[in-house]
């Protein structure tokens, strides 16, 4: 019975291979799609079926370690999560330190297994892949750390090992970046003298991630390189679509799906449906896309792999030679940040592709707040905006002003290996690869801090609801800082108010019936803007709105008592007159 709801699997497959080649070309867009529909039926009869072809794939895939069976009752399986509702009391307190310390409730993660299970968080479709095993390439994986705590870094290795085939695994370095903590020292090293294949290097300074991964990295005797931070979480099955997509190309660099772990609770959200991409706003902050329509239509199956303009940056997989060939790190970064995209632009612009498999999911505690210093951010932007930006290196310090003034070091290494790998430049990288950014046109005079002339040192600025919300808000006027971010507009050709230090990018409006400004999106690209978001900026230095007549007058008691740019009738008063200046001096 078996064999034939096998065959007749494989006959169905084949008659659609069959229809989709001797499609005119013309017309391989809808076959495309019809092919997409007709794999959702076939989803319910692999349902069935999968459960027979997984425990064989089992046997083949053995891991490192089997997991063990979980204890009845336990906390946390399955990704569930984990709600204490403590009395007040000591117990209590002592959870509320353990977030304090690390912004990750651990009082929670230590009561729950090392060897949790997870919940089945991939495409259906994935279960029922097969890889060929025996031809795969093997893995390194590298977990560098700073003062973790216990069972968030031990949870990440008890997972490599009970997902990860013991075949594939070569093994795993883990990176202690000088950490101070007593029980990463002795105790440490005693629990994982215990387990196979787990290595612990040590760094003699404290030396930031990039420093901390290229040491392992150093050490690393496996085909490819997987990274991973140290508050991880794998998914049956995550590593073999990794390895098999660099045996197919190996200068693709891929990143698994990242799906969250809830920092209080540790509930496992990941979803099945199709993950989002990586971008970034023009702070060079890394941004979450959902994929666009042109990359859609490249792929033929949702379990084909999809491009991605740039990485979160913690969990990906890169053939070694192909990682040192690209220049592996640049090496003067520090602690955290800026890494991730300038990797992304050189992978790139350098001749590779960025992935993110869609079968290969793994979880990571996104924590409630930064638990150490990122102070190293900005420079580290600096050397990939220096090094891979071009001209496009403005847009960044027209929204940084601070980051001109800040001290980099020396990137002549990075600026050769750009040109001996000859590279491409960074506006092929923005048409080609991440068309959907919409690049700021900054004319002179027309961008930084919108000040007043009736109220001098009052710029315009914008609270945005949060960091994910950006919409919603009025604009009021507020002492100039000088520091770009809320204070960040730009006046465009199209004559729009625009706030674009983030993406999406913003618009200034004005709804009936008020006369204040409140925040939008901006049409998109091709398309009018709206009449409510039409301002003429003119020679005289008034802003008129063309849909009310009326002009934005810089207004002490606007809006509960704050001042704010209010629509009235057009005067020559100094409070109409507005200008745009980049920096306080
Ligand atoms: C994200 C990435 C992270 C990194 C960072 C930008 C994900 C899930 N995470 O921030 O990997 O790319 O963006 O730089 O994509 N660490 C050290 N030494 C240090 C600081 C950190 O070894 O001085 C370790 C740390 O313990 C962790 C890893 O580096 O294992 C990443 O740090 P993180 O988890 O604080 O970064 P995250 O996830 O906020
Ligand atoms: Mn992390």
């Amino acid at each position: 019975r078996r064999r034939r709801r096998g065959g007749l699997l494989g006959v169905v497959g084949l008659v659609l291979v069959g229809l989709y080649w001797l499609a005119p070309k013309s017309r391989r867009q809808q076959q495309q799609q019809e092919l997409l529909r007709d794999e959702k039926a076939l989803e319910l009869q692999l349902q069935q079926l999968s459960s027979v072809v997984w425990a064989e794939a089992l046997r083949e895939r053995r891991p490192v370690y089997e997991r063990p069976q979980a204890e009845p009752g336990a906390l946390g399986e399955l990704g569930s999560p984990v709600r204490l509702e403590l009395p007040p009391g000591p117990e209590r307190e002592r959870e509320e330190q353990s977030v304090q310390d690390h912004q990750i409730n651990i009082y929670v993660s230590d009561r729950i297994s090392l060897h949790r299970r997870l919940p089945e968080r991939w495409n259906p479709l994935c279960r029922v892949k097969k890889y060929q095993f025996h031809y795969l390439p093997t893995t390194s994986v590298i977990i560098s750390f700073y003062n973790e705590a216990w069972s968030t870094l031990l949870r990440t290795v008890h997972s490599v090992l009970e997902t990860s085939p013991d075949i594939l695994l070569e093994e795993i370095i883990l990176v202690d970046d000088y950490s101070d903590k007593e029980h990463l020292k002795k105790r440490l090293e005693n629990y994982i003298s215990g387990l196979k294949k787990v290595r612990l290097v040590r760094t003699t300074k404290r030396e930031g991630l990039v420093r901390g991964r290229l040491l392992g990295a150093s050490k690393a005797k496996g085909d490819v390189l997987t990274f991973l931070d140290c508050h991880c979480e794998c998914h049956d099955g995550w590593l073999e679509p990794l390895l098999d997509r660099i045996k197919e190309k190996e200068s693709a660099v891929v990143c698994p799906v990242i799906d969250s772990v809830e920092w209080n609770t540790f509930e496992y959200l990941g979803n099945p449906e199709e993950p989002q991409i990586g971008g970034f706003d023009w702070r060079l902050v890394f941004t979450w896309h959902a994929i666009p329509q042109r990359e859609q239509k490249q792929r033929l199956s949702p379990t084909d792999v999809i491009r991605s303009p740039t990485m979160a940056g913690g969990l990906f997989a890169v053939d070694k030679k192909y990682f040192e060939y690209l220049g592996s790190y640049d090496s003067g970064m520090e602690i955290w940040g800026g890494e991730n995209l300038e990797f992304s632009f050189r992978i790139w612009q350098c001749g590779g592709t960025l992935e993110i498999h869609p079968c290969s999911h793994v979880g990571h505690v996104f924590p409630r707040q930064a638990p150490y210093s990122r102070s190293k951010a900005l420079a580290n932007s600096v050397r990939a905006a220096e090094v891979w930006m071009d001209k496009y290196k403005e847009v960044f310090y027209h929204r940084s002003p601070h980051a001109r003034l800040q001290a980099y070091g020396d990137v002549t290494e990075r600026r050769k290996l750009r040109e001996d790998l000859k590279c491409k430049d960074f506006k092929w990288y923005l048409e080609n690869v991440y068309p959907e950014l919409h690049v700021p046109e900054d004319r002179p005079d027309s961008f930084g801090m919108l000040k007043n002339k009736g109220m001098e040192n009052y710029c315009f600025d914008y609270n945005p609801p949060s960091e994910h919300q950006i919409t919603g808000n009025k604009v009021i006027l507020y002492p100039c800082h000088g520091m770009g971010q809320n204070q960040f507009f730009e006046y465009t050709l199209n004559n729009e108010i625009r706030y674009n230090t983030r993406h999406p990018e913003a618009c200034a409006a004005v709804d009936a019936g008020t006369n204040y400004l409140t925040i939008y999106l901006c049409r998109d690209e091709g398309q009018n803007v709206p009449d409510n978001q039409k301002f003429i900026f003119k020679e005289d230095g008034s802003l008129f709105h063309t849909q009310t007549q009326k002009c934005l007058h810089a207004t002490a008691n606007a809006l509960d008592g704050n001042p704010a740019p209010i629509l009235k009738d057009c005067t020559d008063s100094d409070h109409q007159k507005w200008f745009f200046k980049e920096r306080l001096m």
